[in-house]
């Protein structure tokens, strides 16, 4: 499945507790054109149920617990983000879903495109279509 999980550089600092960094580049395999995050959300609550045709991002949680299913047509996936040193890095054509599992955990997003709505595919059928095609090169 087209995804890796990172360990986000944390150090231990002289005052308490820990810091945790990422740089472009150097952390990323694409540069960084906008950051988003998700908050206020209630326990049990599910987003995502999508794809992308283009986008690669990376996760992480900073704060709390969100399970990330991802899914490719023929697997399923979960990955449990729930440690503020652990990222990962969904590449496109993966349709995802997330679940919260405690409330008003954040869900931070580092994505390699501007917000547009045409590179997401809201509906699983037409998902499952788009993927077919992809497999045989039509897509590009
Ligand atoms: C993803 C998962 C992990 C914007 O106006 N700008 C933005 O940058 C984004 C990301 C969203 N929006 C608008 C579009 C919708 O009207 O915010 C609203 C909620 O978006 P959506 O229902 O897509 O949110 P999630 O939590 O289901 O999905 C989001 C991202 O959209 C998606 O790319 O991979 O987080």
């Amino acid at each position: 499945m087209q995804y890796e999980v990172i360990e986000i550089k944390t150090v231990q600092t002289e005052k308490e507790g820990q810091l945790s960094f990422f740089e472009g580049e150097k952390t990323f395999p694409f540069s960084i054109k906008r950051i988003y995050y998700i908050h206020h959300v209630p326990a049990e609550a599910r987003r995502g149920a999508h794809a992308h045709k283009t986008l690669e991002q990376m996760l992480f949680c900073p704060y709390g617990s969100v399970t990330i299913f991802l899914n490719n047509g023929e697997n399923e996936e979960e990955i449990l983000l729930d440690n503020p040193n652990i990222g990962i890095i969904l590449k496109p054509g993966l349709w995802r879903d997330m679940r919260w599992n405690i409330d008003n955990s954040v869900l931070c997003v580092a994505a390699s495109q501007y917000y547009d709505e045409n590179d997401y595919i809201r509906d699983y059928d037409e998902y499952l279509e788009y993927i077919k095609n992809d497999k045989k090169g039509e897509i590009k």
